[in-house]
């Protein structure tokens, strides 16, 4: 197996967080997203996506999507389970972690890139370098979005010290790096969420805070 990451890159990191808790190391090609190095033909062979992170198995079967590998790895080396341990937790990893992407991570992202002038013609990851220009509106509503995710943040860890109960999971990774990438484009974890911060300070002193 062989890892196509980007270091800088914040789903990339999502990957990395997650095999380091497991104590997984794989070899690993790093690829530029700023200078565009996924877009070039030897990757785009490899993921017509130009996606990053991406694996490649030993077979040459290529599997993109955070989640999708997550989930490969997991039911090969399933010490240290990150994605649940019984039916309930399983769901409500499921669930928190799509929501931690979706309102975290791909808010962060509608700002982040409809907005720096070096993604005006690649508003979307994963076009395989077809252009898609940025819409500026989109900036505000992906500001507004991670508003709710913070309120909801604060919300879920006044009740418990992880996003599902007493364990790690994926759920608090996907959020974990969300809140990281938004120091992208000057938005905290606000003063007044002490769960939060406790949460994220906890987070950012283990060892796999810098995979
Ligand atoms: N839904 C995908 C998102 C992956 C993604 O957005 N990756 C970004 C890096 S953070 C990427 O590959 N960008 C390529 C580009 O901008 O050209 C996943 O969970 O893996």
């Amino acid at each position: 197996m062989k890892l196509y990451d980007c270091a800088m890159a914040p789903n990339p990191r999502r990957l990395r967080i997650f095999m380091a808790e497991k104590g997984l190391e794989l070899p690993r090609i790093e690829l530029n997203i700023l200078a565009g190095e996924n877009l070039k033909p030897a990757f785009l062979a490899v993921n017509p996506r130009g996606l990053l992170p991406t694996l490649e198995l030993d077979d040459g079967t290529c599997i993109d999507e955070v989640m999708a590998i997550c989930r490969y790895l997991e039911e090969l080396y399933p010490w240290q389970p990150l994605l649940g341990r019984s039916a309930t937790e399983r769901a409500l990893v499921e669930s928190l972690q799509r929501r931690a992407e979706f309102d975290g991570m791909i808010s962060g992202s509608e700002v982040f890139r409809n907005q720096h002038p070096q993604f005006a013609e690649r508003s979307i990851p994963g076009s395989g370098g077809q252009p898609i220009p940025a819409i500026p509106g989109l900036v505000q509503r992906g500001h507004q979005t991670i508003g709710r995710f913070y309120g909801w943040l604060e919300e879920r860890l006044q009740r418990t010290p992880y996003l599902v109960g007493e364990a790690l999971s994926m759920a608090d990774i996907t959020a974990w790096c969300a809140v990281d990438f938004h120091a992208w484009i000057e938005r905290r974890i606000p003063a007044d969420h002490p769960a939060t911060q406790a949460w994220h300070s906890a987070l950012s002193a283990r060892p796999s805070a810098k995979a």
